[in-house]
């Protein structure tokens, strides 16, 4: 099953390019440089021969008919958006690669048993809702009426997002899978880890996907003349935002290693009044905990708050948490992570089996079916930044594998 490395190559290049100028590389979801690397996609799955739609949850959907109607659809694809200076890579591989499956089948005249759904989920990325997984949590039918009145900071609902970006909120019923009803899902994505490239490991088959909790925590002081105020009397809200983060980090470092290990991120702060000449009234944090072990992941940040809220209260600072998301851990289907790897194998390619620490839509498409990940190298296991790169042979081998892989899935499943 041979697929065409070049063009596949081409079209990453192609759309990593469409990305903020003064941030590479960054396609945020909802806004309008989104919306022209979606534009450019589409007009690549209708050229290729896909029947080329949105869905209601706003994701696009390329759809290559199979010879028997009957039978549940292989589902491949991954995301278009990015973080802010992210990943060149990170998602739109997986999408390409799709499209260069789905392609290749048609330009070969192979027809599959099972229809082939090639998809770009919207938003896998967390957004400036506060939400990620948009699309894909639509498919799953788990997007509730609160998540849709969630607002970003400029006071657009994630509703009027979903339209934006050319969904339905009104119909998300229409769109919703059931426990069951695919065949199977597949995504080929870099590995954002170190693992593939310290072992000269050539495809990663992936055994199971973090679970992923995020809070927001809430350190409230006040707000004083930043020369006027003697140290004595503050209440510095960053001082004690400075104490959580310290506390995390140590606990999340002693949790590092092990089956199951755990890490906690504070990625995102924001403070106010946010002034050089002003003493930090309030300061808003995200925190972000992940493992395989659900049980620690959920108990981490409330055992945070609660044992550090003497030492906060000490320096007259108030504290409180409360959730944003949580993903549990999501199990790789033993039979698709088993094509995965003699897919790999029939191509002369080295693989091995490992999780993946990052999140990935595959965890709501899997309340849906099997699903199964293909991982390649990146380089020094670098992602969410401008560095991310892979090697044009790297992307070839993951379309490749999972050309396969869909060809064998296709032969093999009811
Ligand atoms: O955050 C993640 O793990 C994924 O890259 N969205
Ligand atoms: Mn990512
Ligand atoms: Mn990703």
């Amino acid at each position: 099953m041979s697929i065409d490395a070049d063009r596949l190559w081409r079209r990453t290049e192609a759309l990593s390019k469409i990305t903020d100028p003064d941030r590479p590389w960054t396609r945020r979801s909802f806004t309008p440089r989104f919306l022209e690397g979606r534009k450019w996609l589409a007009a690549e799955f209708h050229a290729a021969g896909l029947e080329t739609t949105i869905d209601a949850g706003g994701n696009l959907v390329g759809r290559l008919a199979g010879a028997d109607p009957s039978l549940k659809p292989i589902m491949i694809g991954s995301h278009s958006d990015t973080v802010p200076s992210g990943g060149r890579y990170d998602g739109i591989l997986g999408v390409l690669a799709g499209l260069e499956v789905a392609q290749s089948f048609i330009e070969r005249g192979d027809r599959l048993r099972h229809s082939l759904e090639v998809y770009d989920f919207l938003a896998e990325e967390p957004s400036e809702f506060g939400l990620s997984c948009i699309g894909s949590r639509a498919l799953a039918g788990v997007l509730s009426n609160e998540m849709l009145e969630m607002k970003r900071p400029d006071g657009m609902t994630l509703r009027e997002g979903i339209q934006f970006a050319g969904g339905r909120p009104d119909s998300l019923a229409s769109m919703r899978r059931a426990a069951d009803s695919i065949a199977a899902y597949v995504e080929v994505h870099i590995e954002q880890g170190r693992v593939l490239e310290n072992e000269g490991i050539a495809i990663g088959v992936v055994t199971d996907i973090v679970g992923i909790r995020r809070e927001r925590i809430t350190v409230s002081g006040r707000a004083d003349h930043a020369g006027a105020t003697p140290m004595p009397l503050r209440a510095d809200a960053l001082v004690g935002a400075a104490k959580l983060i310290e506390a995390a980090h140590e606990r999340a470092s002693a949790r590092s290693n092990g089956p199951q290990p755990l890490v906690a991120t504070f990625g995102r702060i924001e403070i106010s009044p946010n002034a050089a000449n002003a003493v930090p009234g309030e300061a808003v944090l995200t925190l972000e905990v992940r493992s395989g072990n659900e049980a620690a992941v959920k108990a981490f940040g409330d055992a945070l708050v609660r044992e550090l809220t003497p030492a906060l209260a000490e320096l007259r600072l108030g504290v409180r948490s409360e959730p944003i998301s949580h993903v549990p851990p999501t199990a790789c289907a033993p039979a698709v992570c088993s094509a995965i790897a003699t897919a790999a194998a029939s191509l002369g390619l080295s693989t091995r089996e490992l999780p993946s620490g990052a999140g990935h839509d595959g965890v709501f498409v899997a309340r849906t079916g099997p699903i199964g990940m293909i991982f390649i190298p990146c380089l020094d296991g670098r992602s969410h930044a401008p560095e991310e790169s892979i090697e044009p042979h790297q992307a070839a081998d993951g379309a490749r594998v999972l050309a396969e892989t869909v060809r064998l899935l296709d032969a093999t499943l009811g």
